[in-house]
């Protein structure tokens, strides 16, 4: 087998990568290790940033994204039980977030790739990357019983946090930046019409909490639990009873409780590699960098570098010039960097601390009610969140 760029991973980062490059008329084969059913009924992020609608909108595989997703101008943060909207179409200038679910535009994007002729080897085994700083690189795999090699000009490794692409980086080449939270997530998928239009972000003495939703029928909310929590220890009504605590507001406001369809818990991590890249082989996504999921930026920081990737190779296709190719990783680590910064902040702003002394916790509210009266503060905020501008 051989093509122009070997991809592996199909989660949003290589198929959004994959799709692009075909756009210009380059070709690319993607080899992943799960089955298509699994990629598609992953349960993982649900907010696109206006970029990112952009991006799949202007790509052709925003048809769906339009007709079901949910434009939101605004969020509300809540503390000592009081709601503040934070108006972001109106703070940006008309910029707006939209809820379609990760699997959703994991779908649109196999079946765009499908339909065109793409190709994209599922349940591929023992998947390892070979001659990336030669001329000949390849990806090699288990597939129907049989050891197969790709053979390609280039690889992207788009294959998420636990991949094998950045492991294979020779040591000493990559320097990590690394963070992690003494919290995690835990979320649930639950059958009921969201008890608020719009996300709500509560910081809460009892640790923090979110109120999200998929569709008009369908919520995902999560709480603060511990970094080791077991989810046996979450049977639904105790769930439940933390999100009533942690959500609790002034008002007639009530949050309506459902069956939970499906359960589980994130930890929480920064982590960024310098550089992205490496010979022949370029990372992509959550194999070069994962934020925390506060600030909602993991999934449009994976559209964004391969934006930025299938720009740089259509360059050098199409002039021989290695000018994007070789600013790559300088170019995407600007942005991810941002947005490093910035879920980092909304992290540490909304969470409970273990270690925090009474001092930070006045200090954390009065952040909050600080944010909640600035217009300059709210800006920062909004204009974060609906995503920086590319350039
Ligand atoms: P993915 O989605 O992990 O895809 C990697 C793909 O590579 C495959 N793979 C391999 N294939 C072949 N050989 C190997 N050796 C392989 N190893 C792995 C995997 O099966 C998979 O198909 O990475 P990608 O494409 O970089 O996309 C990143 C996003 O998935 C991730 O950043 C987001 O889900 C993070 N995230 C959120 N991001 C947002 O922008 N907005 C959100 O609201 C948001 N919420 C979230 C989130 C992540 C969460 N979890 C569960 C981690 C909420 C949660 C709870
Ligand atoms: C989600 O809906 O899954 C979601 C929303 C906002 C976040 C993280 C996750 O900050």
């Amino acid at each position: 087998m051989r093509t122009q760029i070997g991809i592996v991973g199909a989660g949003p980062a290589g198929l959004l990568l994959s799709h692009l490059l075909h756009l210009q008329g380059i070709e690319s084969v993607i080899i992943e290790a799960r089955s298509r059913k699994y990629i598609e009924e992953r349960i993982r992020a649900g907010v696109l940033e206006q970029g990112t609608v952009d991006m799949l909108v202007e790509s052709g595989v925003g048809e769906r994204l339009k007709r079901e997703g949910l434009v939101h101008h605004g969020i509300e943060l809540r503390f000592n039980r009081r709601g503040h909207r934070i108006n972001m179409y109106e703070l940006t200038g008309g910029k707006a977030i939209t809820i379609y679910a990760q699997h959703e535009v994991v779908k649109d994007l196999v079946s765009a790739r499908l339909a065109a002729g793409g190709q994209i080897v599922f349940e591929a085994g023992d998947v390892s990357v070979h001659g990336f700083d030669s001329s000949t690189p390849a990806i090699r795999f288990q597939s129907g019983g049989k050891t197969q090699e790709l053979a390609c000009d280039f690889i992207a490794g788009c294959d998420g946090f636990h991949g094998v692409c950045r492991p294979s980086i020779p040591v000493g080449v990559l320097t990590e930046f690394d963070r992690t939270y003494p919290f995690a997530w835990l979320g649930v998928l639950a059958q009921v019409p969201p008890s608020s239009n719009e996300l709500v972000y509560s910081y809460h003495e009892r640790g923090f909490a979110l109120l999200s939703m998929r569709t008009p029928e369908i919520g995902r909310l999560y709480i603060q639990v511990g970094p080791d929590e077991d989810i046996h220890n979450w049977p639904d009504d105790k769930i439940w009873r933390e999100l009533q605590a942690r959500l609790a507001a002034e008002g007639d406001w009530k949050l309506t409780e459902g069956p939970i369809l499906q359960k589980g818990i994130t930890p929480m991590r920064s982590f960024v590699v310098e550089p992205m890249q490496f010979g022949k082989l370029y990372l992509a996504g959550d194999a070069a960098h994962i934020v925390p999921a506060t600030g909602a930026k993991g999934l449009n920081l994976a559209a964004a570098d391969v934006r930025i990737l299938s720009q740089a190779f259509a360059e050098f296709y199409s002039s021989g010039k290695t000018q994007l190719l070789d600013q790559y990783s300088q170019t995407c680590l600007r942005r991810v960097w941002k947005a490093q910064r910035f879920s980092w902040w909304m992290t540490s702003m909304l969470h409970r601390f273990d270690t925090d002394s009474p001092f930070d916790q006045r200090r954390q509210v009065a952040e909050l009610d600080y944010l909640a009266g600035s217009r300059a503060a709210m800006t920062s905020l909004a204009e974060n969140y609906v995503g920086l501008p590319w350039d």
